[in-house]
């Protein structure tokens, strides 16, 4: 092995480490923990303010959101009177394990039925990265173009869920919606793909629903 593999797999090893104590944490307080992953702008916090207003009263739900700069993200979700809590990698494309340990401590968030996690937007780096959750969420936004999955294959397979979004925007750019489709399952026979919109609604029920099945299977 390359001295640069070996520092890469050590560091892995021990992202790996704290993502199994954090799991451990989650699975005993039954919090369901949703990693989600998209390039930037394909609409992972305006899905979250979506989703989490579907949820407010039924769920207690938090969010640590990762960007190399600014609060941003996290005042979007706070200006919805929910808590968040910005994560600044100052330059890394991903969050790790260590960082979800420490920021959940000075969160304070208490006891949580759903954590979601907005990871920094990229299809790579966060791919790797276990932070602990119970699956990753990838979204690619029709503004994207219909030949990602292929070409970004790690994420599209390891990510349980895809969420097609920004449906509304379909008459109004190319996009193969059923080739799509086709890519992810090649890559990924047993996921869900959700066809959403956070502006229309569209799939918004059957997204929400997918969390609140999952959250019951967690809490047994
Ligand atoms: N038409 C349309 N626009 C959307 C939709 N969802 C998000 N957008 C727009 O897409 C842009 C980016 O959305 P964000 O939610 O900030 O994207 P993000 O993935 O959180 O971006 P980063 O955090 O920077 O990676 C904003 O201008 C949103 O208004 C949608 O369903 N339809
Ligand atoms: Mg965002």
């Amino acid at each position: 092995m390359s001295p640069t593999a070996d520092v890469r797999a050590q560091i892995l090893e021990a992202n790996r480490q704290a993502a199994a104590a954090l799991r451990q944490r989650f699975a005993e307080t039954h919090t369901l923990v949703v990693n989600l992953i998209s390039s930037p702008g394909a609409g992972k916090t305006t899905l979250l303010e979506a989703t989490l207003e579907r949820l407010a009263g039924r769920f207690r739900t938090g969010v640590l959101v990762g960007d190399i700069a600014t609060e941003r993200d996290a005042e979007r979700i706070r200006r919805l009177g929910l808590p968040a809590y910005q994560i600044l990698t100052g330059g890394a494309c991903h969050l790790d394990a260590r960082q979800i340990e420490e920021a959940w401590a000075k969160a304070g968030f208490g006891a949580l039925d759903i954590l979601f996690i907005e990871n920094v937007g990229n299809l790579i780096c966060p791919t790797s990265y276990d932070l602990g959750e119970d699956f990753k969420v990838v979204l690619l936004s029709l503004t994207e173009g219909d030949d990602k999955p292929f070409k970004y294959p790690a994420i599209f397979s390891r990510a349980e869920l895809a969420l097609l979004t920004k449906m509304d925007l379909l008459p109004l750019v190319t996009f193969d919606v059923a080739a799509v489709e086709q890519q992810i399952r090649t890559l990924n026979p047993t996921g869900t793909i959700i066809p959403v919109s956070a502006k229309t609604g569209q799939g918004m029920e059957l997204w929400c629903r997918t969390l609140e099945q999952r959250w019951q299977a967690k809490r047994g």
